[in-house]
């Protein structure tokens, strides 16, 4: 399917990027097929909550879980879409690699999680930060009004050291903003930028995926992607070269689902 936005329209969501932190494509991916992953997604939520859901392994009443990839989980229609790829290779450069596709749900009970960022910083002996290496593309697979507890960021803190963001957050010079999002909106964003997740008052969950792409060097080994054997036969050429970090098995019988992925905030 071909994108939605021209070169010069990508071009210029790709500056917005730079000086924010992140983009919002609005009304982006079909409804009906959000709605199919969140009915899909609900059985894995109650499961991994019955199996390791003490760990609250991103605060109280908020859950990291990882999707399996396959059904309709593996649909290139998403991981594929020519506009945030376009996005992506715009930002992180030629050769992306694909290695985290998952999900962050808080209930009711959930709180506001400290402010912080998804990744060390790559070079911690400088005091400075690079370009951009590691991005989350999210999605939420039910629309986030402010009571369903959207994720606040302080635009433009990806930049600046860790230290001088807290610090112009504190003193008022660069606000922690919520963004609501509507089923079908992305929001593909900078990990650094500092950002907390916000309570979820309301009855319902409030999924949100996250799809990880790196520049084409970074491997990261707290998440990954387990690829069942005839699903990667399916896969595109264009595929499979941005999946090529990851593990192929024959079912995903063997692979154990406990989250690897614990420490989140930095
Ligand atoms: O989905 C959200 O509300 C943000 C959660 C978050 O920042 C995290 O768990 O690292």
């Amino acid at each position: 399917m071909p994108g939605r936005y021209d070169a010069a329209a990508l071009d210029r969501l790709a500056e917005d990027f730079r000086r924010d932190s992140f983009v919002i494509l609005r009304e982006h991916f079909p409804v009906d097929k959000l709605k199919a992953w969140a009915e899909a997604f609900r059985p894995l939520l109650d499961e991994h909550i019955a199996r390791e859901g003490h760990l609250q392994n991103r605060g109280s009443a908020r859950y990291y879980v990882t999707l399996p990839f396959q059904g309709i989980f593996a649909d290139p229609a998403i991981f594929e879409d020519e506009d945030v790829l376009g996005l992506v290779e715009r930002i992180v450069g030629k050769d992306p690699v694909m290695c985290q596709l998952a999900t962050d749900t808080p209930l009711k009970g959930s709180d506001y999680q400290e402010v912080h960022r998804d990744t060390p910083p790559l070079f911690p002996e400088i005091e400075a930060e690079t370009p951009s290496y590691q991005l989350a593309v999210n999605f939420p697979l039910c629309d986030v009004p402010p009571e369903m507890g959207p994720i606040e960021i302080a635009r433009g803190t990806h930049m600046m050291t860790r230290d001088e963001g807290l610090r112009r957050i504190q003193s008022g010079e660069i606000a922690l903003e919520p963004y609501t999002m509507r089923l079908g909106d992305v929001m593909i964003r900078d990990v650094r930028h500092l950002h907390r997740g916000t309570p979820n008052v309301t009855d319902n969950p409030r999924p949100m995926v996250v799809i990880g792409y790196s520049r084409r060097w970074l491997f990261r080994p707290e998440v990954s992607i387990t690829i069942p054997r005839e699903v990667h036969e399916r896969l595109s050429p264009r595929a499979r070269h941005l999946l090529r970090y990851n593990r192929v098995v024959e079912t995903l019988d063997e692979v154990g689902k406990d989250e690897s992925y614990q420490a989140f905030a930095f």
